[in-house]
């Protein structure tokens, strides 16, 4: 019973956020510092990197408390940036030469989330705020 009545608050929490973060992107108003790159589709964040000879943006900002994906886009993509790390969340990743790739990270708490480029030449960020 208890149970269930806090999914569904969680749920109606969720969805409306989803839909004041969706309508305030809508009239292009900057929801975040680099809104460009994060969009949110059905009730998920996206997150969109390019990676090819290191990734773009190195820092985006996203919504804490979300359940977020980061899709990395390559084109052309022969150096090892096609190889992507998160340390903090266990995740090694080889991405296509040429594709899309989704990486689930979840909701994340308040954090910085790092990553780099098989080698940690190349890194990456993504600031999850309030
Ligand atoms: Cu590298």
């Amino acid at each position: 019973m208890k149970p269930t009545i806090i999914s569904i608050l969680v749920a109606v929490v969720l969805i409306g956020g989803a839909f004041a973060f969706t309508r305030k992107s809508n009239d292009n108003s900057p929801v975040v510092a680099n809104a460009n790159n994060v969009t949110m589709v059905d009730g998920k964040q996206i997150v969109e990197i390019s990676a090819k000879g290191g990734y773009q943006p190195r820092k985006s900002i996203a919504k804490a408390g979300v359940p977020t994906i980061i899709r990395f886009d390559t084109n052309g993509t022969f150096d090892c940036s096609s190889s992507v790390r998160i340390p903090s969340m266990n995740i090694s990743k080889s991405l296509p030469q040429t594709g899309t790739t989704d990486i689930d990270v979840g909701s994340q708490e308040i954090a910085t989330l790092q990553g780099t480029c098989g080698m940690g030449m190349y890194p990456f960020e993504v600031e999850f705020k309030s």
